[in-house]
């Protein structure tokens, strides 16, 4: 079976894991989220990439959820010690050499997408790994700072990371742009791979920075709805609020309310097919359904794997259904 998932950070990455595990001989394809991806100290950070990779490659530190297992930090403390930041951002030592190794290909002309082979080659995430798009994309969030102490009541733009890492979604998001998508061209491998598909998966992820950013590449939604096979979704909010992170925030910017059957309406039926919530939200079954999508409530807690592989069994079981 030929899977494609669109995936961000922690809630693509551990739902892949379970997948793996409901379906050890299928062949996966993973459209990884590049809005996310930030320049810092001359090199190329891409966290979804890296989330994905780490996590299905066994380097993942499996408590935060992103950066590398047994890190240091000594690099960033000689940099801090020349002033030099940002302090906000915590880039290790043992995940330095990734965006090392990924910033002197870009540079030497390869391509982002080569680039992220590369790097697998290493880590052998057991799917297929392709960043959205080999051209720049960075997601960007406006906000108005606070006129107290801590701002100046200005109103600015600033990249999703800062927003995210070092505002910690205090404020509240007045706009979410992915500078760049609309120029963007879907990566070598993303479209055939979509054409190619028996389903479609959208995991737990943020609807609006990683799904949302990843749909945002003109093309790929239309190669979706176009494929003429089952795409089913997993509700990441769970009890009227993101299991994980402040996707509520970003929710919020695009005028969508955090409640699982509003994630639903916002994909709509023109794109999914099938829709899980997890059940303390079963009473939005009838509203989703109500939407023109077919939708189950099952347990949606990735507490460990073995809940995580049942999730990706109902994902596939619903879209046998509605095939
Ligand atoms: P990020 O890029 O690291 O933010 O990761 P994703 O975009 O892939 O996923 C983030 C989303 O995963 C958040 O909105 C969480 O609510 C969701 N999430 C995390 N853990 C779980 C879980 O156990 N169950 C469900 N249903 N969602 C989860
Ligand atoms: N998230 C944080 O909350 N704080 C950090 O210092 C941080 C550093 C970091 C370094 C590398 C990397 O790949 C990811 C990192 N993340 C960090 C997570 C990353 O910012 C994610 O993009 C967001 O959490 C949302 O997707
Ligand atoms: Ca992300």
């Amino acid at each position: 079976m030929r899977i494609v998932v669109l995936a961000g950070g922690i809630g693509g990455a551990r739902f892949l894991r379970g997948l793996q595990r409901a379906v050890p001989d299928a062949d996966i394809t993973v459209i990884g989220n590049t809005g996310d991806d930030i320049h810092l100290f001359g090199l190329k950070v891409c966290p979804d990439l890296d989330t994905v990779m780490y996590t299905l490659g066994g380097g993942i530190n499996e408590e935060q959820g992103w950066g590398r297992a047994e890190e240091t930090f000594h690099l960033k403390e000689e940099l801090a010690a020349y002033g030099v930041g940002p302090e906000w951002f915590g880039l290790g030592d043992r995940d330095f050499a990734t965006h090392i190794v990924r910033t002197q290909m870009l540079g030497a002309g390869y391509p982002l997408s080569a680039v992220t082979e590369a790097l697998c080659d290493r880590w052998k995430p057991g799917v297929r790994l392709i960043p959205m798009s080999d051209d720049r994309v960075e997601t960007h969030v406006a906000v108005t700072l606070p006129a107290d102490g801590s701002g100046s009541g200005e109103r600015k733009v600033v990249h999703f990371q800062e927003y995210w890492v070092r505002l910690r979604a205090s404020v509240p998001a007045e706009a979410i742009v992915p500078v760049g998508a609309e120029q963007a061209k879907p990566a070598p491998g993303v479209l055939e791979a979509i054409a190619e598909a028996d389903v479609v998966l959208f995991p737990p992820s943020n609807p609006v920075v990683s799904v949302g950013t990843i749909l945002a590449v003109p093309g790929i939604r239309e190669a979706i709805a176009d494929a003429g096979v089952p795409v089913v979704g997993l509700s990441p909010i769970v009890g009227d609020a993101p299991v994980r992170g402040m996707a509520d925030k970003v929710l919020a910017a695009v005028g969508v309310e955090s409640t699982a059957a509003a994630v639903a309406e916002h994909y709509g039926s023109g794109l999914l097919d099938g829709w899980l919530v997890d059940t303390v939200d079963a009473s939005a079954v009838e509203r989703v359904e109500a939407a023109g999508i077919r939708c189950r409530a099952v347990p949606l807690m990735m507490s460990d794997l073995d809940a995580t592989a049942q999730m990706a069994r109902e994902a596939l079981a619903l879209a046998e259904e509605v095939r």
